[in-house]
């Protein structure tokens, strides 16, 4: 079989409110992650590596950022058909502001017309993950099926946040059953504490993707949401196949992390996933260059750790610093270290996550934080470790006890002043 024509969709439109303050004014893919990514680094990479240059990113909900990251950084040669095009809500046809991911994609239907795939790939920007999409196009070609929906297995406690799959027990590649986000749901049978989780992912068909979306369009009852409507119609005409995600290979993959996928939709999985990455074995191995993650590089030295002038070292363990850091006399533990932040004689920064242009003055403190873009910590100033103080500042506190800092804040010392 030649290889199918493919076209790829970025969903970058994702406001993210689970994840505020980090999405305050920014999408939720242009949010910063592991110290030089931001989170559409991630799909971008995945695509890119696995040979599909003909990507559209639909952004819509404050895409300044996430617009000027994509031109920044996934600038390539659009002669021989190779791009990476950011495409805003605003100059989309029609008046009205897009609602549902389907919706963005209906209204996206001349960037179909005009590559003419065979295949069109719809994936979601807000996940970390390494995956070969090639191999995941490949069986769909094999299956037969109009539309493949790639899937990873859950705990059950988490069936309110996906798209629930169940397959079909004569034919375990099709779906039988797709219910988006229900309360609860059953175990699978050879693992009653998991569930089979939708990636939001997607390979169609290119006619039947155009055919659903536009069909779409003109029922009054949909939402116009991939995962609630489009999905469930393609399943309801026995038309949607099934991608596990545990096939997928890439190379310099460890046992470790070969399965490793995540959704970063709350500040605690935002959190967690980044403790994956520092792990001495890091559950997540940023450093596989067979697979690489690109990402934007800014013109910034190296990283630094010095001495201050009272003879302090400056030091940084089990945590990864980006460049331009300086750490003069501080001290660094379990933390991510975003470019350009600074780290003063006698802080202390423990299991946190700081994003760039940070300052931390001398004494003080942060443990179980993170600090968004540009805030100042004063000398002798705490962070999460008082969290009640930290609420009463006004700052978010989770309900695992992570404090979060907006972008652009002073670590007020007395908030009643
Ligand atoms: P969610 O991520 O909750 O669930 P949604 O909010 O629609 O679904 O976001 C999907 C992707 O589309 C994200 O990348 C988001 O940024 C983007 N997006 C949302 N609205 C958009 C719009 N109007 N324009 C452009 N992009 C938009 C989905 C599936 C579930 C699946 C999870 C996996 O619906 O079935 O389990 O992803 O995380």
């Amino acid at each position: 079989m030649p290889d199918p024509k493919v076209l790829s969709i970025v969903l970058a439109g994702g406001e993210g409110k689970r994840l505020l303050p980090l999405t305050i004014d920014r999408a939720k893919p242009a949010v910063p992650f592991g110290g030089t990514y931001r989170l559409i680094d991630f799909v971008l990479s995945n695509l890119v590596n696995s040979g599909l240059r003909a990507i559209v990113v639909l952004t819509q909900y404050k895409s300044h950022s996430l617009d000027r990251h994509i031109s920044e950084t996934w600038r390539f040669s659009s002669q021989l058909g190779n791009y990476i095009a950011s495409v805003p809500a605003q100059q989309r046809v029609g008046k009205s502001w897009f609602q549902g991911s389907a919706d963005a994609i209906y209204q996206s239907l001349n960037l179909v017309y005009d590559a003419k795939p065979d295949v069109v790939v719809v994936a979601g920007a807000d996940h970390v993950y390494r995956m070969d999409f090639r191999q995941m196009i490949e069986a769909h070609m094999n299956s037969g099926a109009a539309c493949t929906v790639a899937a990873v297995r859950q705990p059950l406690a988490l069936s309110d946040q996906f798209g629930v799959i169940e397959t079909d027990p004569n034919d375990p590649e099709r779906i039988a059953r797709f219910v988006e986000k229900p309360e609860t749901t059953e175990g699978l049978p050879d693992a009653p504490g998991e569930f089979l989780a939708s990636m939001g992912n997607y390979v169609f068909d290119a006619r039947a993707l155009v055919g659903a979306v536009r069909a779409d369009a003109g029922d009054q009852y949909s939402k116009r949401d991939m995962g609630g409507d489009i999905i469930p119609a393609f399943v309801a005409r026995g038309e949607a196949g099934v991608y596990d995600f545990s096939r997928n290979t890439v190379p310099g993959a460890s046992e470790r992390d070969k399965d490793y996928w995540r959704d970063v939709g709350t500040i605690d999985a935002f959190y967690d996933a980044h403790m994956d990455l520092i792990a001495p074995v890091p559950l997540f191995n940023l450093y596989n260059m067979s697979w690489p993650l690109y990402t934007r590089h800014t013109v910034l030295p190296p990283a630094k750790f010095i001495h201050d002038v009272d003879n302090h070292p400056g030091r940084a363990v089990d945590s990864i610093v980006a460049p331009g850091v300086v750490v003069s006399g501080g001290y660094v533990e379990g933390s991510v270290v975003s470019d350009a932040v600074k780290i003063d004689s006698l802080a202390a920064v423990s299991s946190s996550i700081i994003m760039n242009d940070v300052h931390i003055g001398r004494g003080a403190r942060v443990h179980k934080a993170i600090l968004d873009k540009n805030v100042f910590v004063p000398p002798g100033e705490t962070v999460g470790i008082f969290p009640e103080l930290d609420a009463e500042r006004g700052f978010t506190v989770t309900e695992s006890g992570l404090t979060v800092v907006a972008k652009n804040q002073v670590v007020d010392d007395n908030p009643f002043e």
